[in-house]
C-alpha cells in the first residue's frame, strides 16, 4: 500500500493523550492514517524571524508530522492577505469584499514554492499526495516543476464559484492552470465541480474527455464531487452522554420551558450571522405569542480577527445583537444569547441535542458540517428540525431539512415558526431521511472514496514542465 502524504495549511498534532484537539480534517484522516503509514506536512501555525527551510519532524503513532514555520511577512501575505482577504471572499461570491494586492499574491506563491521544495525532499516515488484547501492550490504545479510524477490529489473545502465570478480575481487564470497539475480535484458538490470544469474549459484550450475528466496539454485531471462527511456514530454517542458540562446544565436550567434555537459557526461573514439574527427578529415580530417562549443561542468563536473584514463583522454582530435584545427583550427574557468562546465537541453535541431548531443559514458554504452534526446529535424519538440555507453544500444531501434562502428574512422567519410547530411524526420522518444519508456517506466513506479514486489515477508517465505560477 502506498504511503499517504497529507498537506494542509494547518496541521493538528495529537496531544499527549493521543487525541487531536482540532476536529474536521484530523478526525477525517485518523482512520486513513490507521490503515496506512503516513506523513502530514504543513504550517506549524508559528511565526519565526528566520524559519528553517527544513521542516521540524515529529513522530506520533503511524504518522510523521513535518511542520514549517513562516515569517511574519509570509503569514501576512500568504495567509491573512491572499488566501483570506482575496481568495476566500471571491470563492464565497463576495467580490466586493475581495482585497487583491500583488505583494500578497507574490507571498502566496512564494510560500507554496517554499513548501513544495521542503516537501519534495520527503517524497518517495509511490507516495499518494493529498493536498487540502485554497491556501495550497499552486502546490502541485510547484512539485511538478521539481520533477515529481506522483499521483497528487486536491480537496477544495469551500465553494468553487461560477467562471465569471472567479474570473474577477487577478491571478485566477494562473490558479486555474495550476489546478490542472493535480490528478484528482475533489469539491463538495456537483455544482462546484461543474463551475470548476467550465472555468478551466472556458479559460484554456482544454477538452472534456468524460463527464469528470478535463485534458489540458496532454495531462488529465479528474474533477469530481466528494461531499465531506462527519463521524456520525461518535457524534451520536457524544450527544447521548449525560449532560455534565456546566454550560449544558446552565442552558437547560435557564431555558425552563422555553424552546432552544441554536446556531454554531466560526465568526465569518459567509455564515450569515447578522442576517440570521435579523431573521429571528422578524420571527419575533410576526409571532408575538412566541415572545418569552424561545431563546436563540448563537455560538460564534472568533476567527481571523487580524483581517479587517472580520473585525468589522464582529462589530456588526454586536450592534445587531444589542439592538434586537434591547428592542424585544423583557425583564427575565433575553431573546438572543451570544458567546464567542469555543466549546469542547461534547458540549456542542449536548447543545445540539437539546435544541428544538438548528439554524444553519450561511450566505454561501462549501458543505457546513454543523448542519450534519446537528442532525446526528438528535434524539431519534424526539428530534429537532434543521433549517438550512440553500447555499450550503449540505443542502444537496439534506433534503429533510427546511431549505431556505438566507437573503429572505421573511422566509427564514416562517421556517423557524414551521419548525417550532412541526408534529413529532413529521420531525421523525424528516430526521430519518437525513440520517440515512449521513450514515451511508459518513467520514470513512469520504476518505475511502477520495483515496481510492486518487490511487486509481494513472501515474503521470512524464511530467509536463508547467510554467511556474
Ligand atoms: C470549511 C468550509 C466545510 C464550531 N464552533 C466550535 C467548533 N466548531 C466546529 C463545528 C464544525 C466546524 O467547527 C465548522 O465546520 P463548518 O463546516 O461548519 O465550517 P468551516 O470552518 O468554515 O469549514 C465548510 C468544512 O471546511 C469542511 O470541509 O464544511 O463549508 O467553510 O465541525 O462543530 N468546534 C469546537 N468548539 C466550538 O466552539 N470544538
Amino acid at each position: 500500500m502506498p504511503r499517504l502524504v497529507v498537506v494542509s495549511n494547518r496541521v493538528a498534532i495529537p496531544d499527549a493523550s493521543g487525541k487531536s484537539s482540532a476536529g474536521g480534517l484530523a478526525v477525517a484522516l485518523r482512520e486513513a492514517f490507521q490503515r496506512q503509514e503516513g506523513l502530514w506536512f504543513g504550517w506549524s501555525g508559528k511565526v519565526s524571524a528566520h524559519p528553517s527551510t527544513e521542516p521540524k519532524m515529529t513522530d506520533k503513532g503511524h504518522v510523521r508530522y513535518a511542520l514549517m514555520d513562516l515569517t511574519a511577512t509570509d503569514r501576512q501575505e500568504y495567509y491573512s492577505g491572499f488566501a483570506n482577504r482575496a481568495l476566500w471572499p471571491v470563492m464565497h461570491y463576495r467580490i466586493g469584499l475581495s482585497e487583491f494586492s500583488r505583494a500578497d499574491y507574490a507571498g502566496y506563491l512564494r510560500v507554496n514554492r517554499t513548501f513544495a521544495r521542503a516537501l519534495a525532499r520527503l517524497i518517495q516515488a509511490d507516495d499518494l499526495i493529498w493536498v487540502h484547501d485554497y491556501h495550497l492550490i499552486p502546490l502541485a504545479a510547484e512539485l511538478r516543476v521539481l520533477g515529481l510524477a506522483n499521483r497528487i490529489g486536491y480537496f477544495h473545502h469551500i465553494p468553487w464559484p461560477a467562471p465569471e465570478v472567479i474570473g474577477t480575481l487577478p491571478g485566477s487564470q494562473d490558479l486555474l492552470r495550476a489546478i490542472t497539475e493535480y490528478d484528482l480535484v475533489g469539491v463538495q458538490t456537483e455544482r462546484d465541480a461543474d463551475n470548476l470544469r467550465r472555468g478551466i474549459i472556458q479559460e484554456f484550450d482544454a477538452t472534456q474527455r468524460t463527464a469528470d475528466v478535463i485534458v489540458l496539454g496532454g495531462r488529465q485531471t479528474r474533477v469530481k464531487d466528494f461531499p465531506i462527511a462527519i463521524d456520525v456514530s461518535s457524534f451520536e454517542q457524544a450527544a447521548c452522554r449525560p449532560a455534565r458540562h456546566r454550560l449544558i446544565q446552565q442552558t437547560v436550567a435557564s431555558l425552563g420551558s422555553r424552546s432552544l434555537i441554536i446556531g454554531i459557526d466560526r465568526l465569518d461573514y459567509s455564515k450569515g450571522i447578522p442576517e440570521r439574527m435579523e431573521s429571528f427578529e422578524r420571527f419575533l415580530i410576526s409571532n408575538p405569542d412566541q415572545r418569552g417562549r424561545v431563546t436563540y443561542l448563537q455560538i460564534a468563536p472568533t476567527s481571523r480577527s487580524e483581517v479587517p473584514e472580520y473585525a468589522s463583522l464582529s462589530r456588526t454582530v454586536s450592534e445587531t445583537l444589542g439592538r434586537i435584545n434591547g428592542a424585544h427583550g423583557e425583564p427575565g427574557w433575553v431573546p438572543i444569547h451570544y458567546v464567542t468562546s469555543a466549546y469542547p465537541r461534547g458540549v456542542l453535541a449536548g447543545l445540539y441535542r437539546i435544541a428544538r431548531v438548528g439554524l444553519v443559514t450561511p450566505m454561501r458554504d462549501g458543505m457546513n458540517l454543523v448542519a450534519k452534526e446537528y442532525v446526528a446529535a438528535q434524539d431519534p424519538e424526539d428530534p429537532g428540525v434543521l433549517v438550512l440555507s440553500k447555499f450550503a453544500g449540505a443542502a444537496e444531501q439534506l433534503g429533510g431539512a427546511l431549505i431556505v434562502n438566507p437573503n429572505d428574512k421573511f422566509e427564514v422567519a416562517e421556517a423557524i415558526s414551521v419548525a417550532l410547530h412541526m408534529e413529532r411524526s413529521e420531525r421523525i420522518a424528516r430526521w430519518r431521511r437525513m440520517m440515512d444519508v449521513l450514515r451511508r456517506y459518513d467520514i470513512s466513506w469520504w476518505t475511502d472514496a477520495f483515496l481510492t479514486e486518487l490511487a486509481s489515477q494513472r501515474k503521470a508517465s512524464k511530467t509536463r514542465s508547467p510554467a511556474p505560477v
